[in-house]
């Protein structure tokens, strides 16, 4: 008999963004007793909190949206090819509500701990409110870039203006006309910030530390009939993500890079440059990723495009990363990005030649000069893929800590289970399929494998399930191994662990966070532990009678 303390599910599910809000609807649909457990104060994870202009998706918004539902399918139409945050959100919660799915989640609960009792094989959770619940299967919907990160600088507290991460950009409205505003950090939200502000903000200055390979998002609005056209060929376009290495309808170029002359090649890249979304990354050659000098050339031909754009030379050297080549850290996608810098009221200042050195009263002080502002905007990155793992007190088997197992970066096996925290599933966790490909595609494959998995179990009576060490070994390794032979292993970027405002994130060691096989490799692999019984994974225990 469970010993309960608070209230007992079968099923906890922390996080209510997308992985959350389909792993619950799967739930729901098998009649467990479940909850979606979340933090913020309404659901949509990152399109609920990520409210600054200019976030959008990257992947064409028919790709992103759940594939589950013919009838959500067909009702639903997306306005543009890369929806902004505000469709996003509405559309998260229509299938909340369309679903009835809303009131299987609690809102502003901040699961602080939770503890495996091993001799009840149960979850314990303590929520900021002091309440504890217990589970049986603890389900990780946690986000993969939602613990945002500032830069640690001297007199953070003392500015007499606004500041704040993109992450938390003010929920009202905003008015930036006439305000002197900074924004640090070139990823890919500053530079979805900069090139939505530029034009409506008095003035704007960048403080750019390294600059990033950008290419335009090709952004334009979906018509009725396009969309009708969209909807009949939903199957295709499932299909096509499906056997693409990154989930999205962009397939790779399977010609050799140096099998074809300088001039197919500078064709193919024209075309990618006016295709809309990633295509400029992911139809690319392969050896893109993979070989140095196939790299170079073609980030130099992305150089020279960055030229044509910026019209001050000066200015246009400064936005050309110099540590890095092109796709191996993510490729942020812009809008008129790089015409910001051609307007009068937008200055960009390098940090690699005058760096921050303090905030003050009225603004930032460069090694150089101090600048005054009424807003500095911190779009400054994210503690990514394990930093909301290491926010909750995590405890295992023999009072083992997530955090101190993975101080050094993730094990897991198959990116879903970890060895020393039975009954903990992670349908989108790091090294998993979806934490490197389009989010969702990703999700639904990884929910809909751990909720087969979790049918498994409770047909065969099972309390308690675990990775066994060598499984999480062999999976660890492998995972590195493709790092090995990715140029991306030398970047300083989060697909890497790399994190300057994170202490033990700041340099060198690398992290590897996520699985780089691709989604059709990914997907066969979980598939054979899956029809081998469950390979990998100890399946104990005898059912408990549960009071309740
Ligand atoms: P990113 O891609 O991690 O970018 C963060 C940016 O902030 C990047 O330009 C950093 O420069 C810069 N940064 C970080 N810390 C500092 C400090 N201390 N001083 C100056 N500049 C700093 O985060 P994003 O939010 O843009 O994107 C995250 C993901 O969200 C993105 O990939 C999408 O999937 C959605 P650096 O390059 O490290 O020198």
């Amino acid at each position: 008999m469970i010993d309960k303390t608070g209230t007992h599910y079968e099923v906890v599910v922390i996080g209510a963004g997308v992985a959350g809000i389909y792993q619950i609807k799967r739930l729901v649909d098998l009649g467990v007793n479940a909850t979606v457990i979340e933090a913020a104060s309404g659901l949509g994870g990152t399109w609920y909190s990520n409210r600054y202009p200019g976030a959008r998706f990257d992947s064409e918004s028919y790709t992103y949206g759940f594939s589950f539902s013919r009838e959500l399918l067909d009702e639903w139409h997306w306005k543009e090819h890369f929806s902004a945050q505000p469709e996003n959100l509405r559309y998260l919660n229509h299938v909340a509500d369309k679903f009835d799915l809303r009131r299987h989640m609690q809102f502003n609960c901040r699961v602080e701990a939770a503890h495996f009792d091993e001799v009840e094989n149960i979850w314990r959770l303590r929520i900021h409110d002091g309440r504890t619940l217990t589970c049986r299967f603890l389900v990780m919907g946690l986000g993969l870039l939602s613990i945002p990160t500032l830069p640690r600088l001297e007199g953070m507290d003392s500015f007499k203006g606004r500041s704040f991460h993109t992450f938390h950009w003010p929920h009202e409205k905003l008015d930036l006309s006439d305000k002197k505003v900074a924004v640090i950090g070139t990823g890919a939200t500053g530079i979805q910030v900069i090139g939505e502000i530029a034009d409506k903000v008095g003035h704007l200055t960048v403080f750019q530390r390294r600059p990033n390979w950008s290419a335009p998002l090709n952004n334009g609005p979906i018509s009725e009939a396009e969309m009708a056209a969209i909807r009949a060929r939903y199957d295709e376009i499932f299909a096509t993500c499906a056997r693409t290495p990154g989930g999205f309808v962009h397939e790779p170029d399977r010609r050799g890079f140096y099998e074809v002359s300088r001039e197919e090649r500078v064709a193919l890249w024209d075309r990618l440059y006016r295709t809309p979304g990633f295509a400029i990354w992911l139809a690319n050659f392969r050896e893109i990723f993979m070989d140095e000098k196939a790299n170079a050339e073609f980030s130099e031909y992305i150089a020279e495009r960055i030229r044509q754009r910026v019209k001050d030379p000066k200015v246009a050297e400064k936005l050309i990363p110099r540590d890095h080549g092109f796709g191996v850290q993510r490729v942020p996608m812009e809008t008129n990005y790089f015409e910001a810098y051609n307007r009068d009221n937008v200055e960009l200042v390098d940090l690699g030649e005058t760096p921050l050195v303090r905030v003050t009263e009225t603004g930032l002080r460069t090694s150089e000069r101090d600048y005054d502002f009424d807003i500095i905007v911190y779009a400054t990155g994210f503690d990514a893929i394990t930093g909301a793992y290491d926010r909750i007190d995590i405890r295992g088997t023999g009072g083992l800590t997530l955090r101190e197992k993975w101080k050094d970066g993730p094990s897991t096996y198959l990116g879903i289970f970890i060895h020393g925290f039975p009954n903990l599933i992670m349908p989108n966790g790091p090294q998993s399929g979806s934490a490197s490909t389009n989010y969702p595609r990703g999700i639904e494959t990884g929910v809909n494998w751990c909720t087969d998995f979790l049918e498994h179990v409770w047909a065969h009576g099972y309390t308690r399930v675990e990775a066994t060490q060598q499984a999480e070994d062999a999976w660890t390794a492998h995972v590195a191994d493709m790092y090995a032979m990715m140029l991306m292993r030398r970047a300083k970027s989060w697909f890497t662990g790399y994190n300057s405002n994170v202490p033990g994130h700041e340099e060198g060691r690398i992290r590897h966070m996520i699985y780089n096989g691709g989604a059709p490799k990914y997907v066969n692999r979980i598939n054979k532990v899956a029809a081998a019984g469950y390979d990998g994974i100890e399946l104990a225990g005898a059912p408990v009678q549960v009071s309740s």
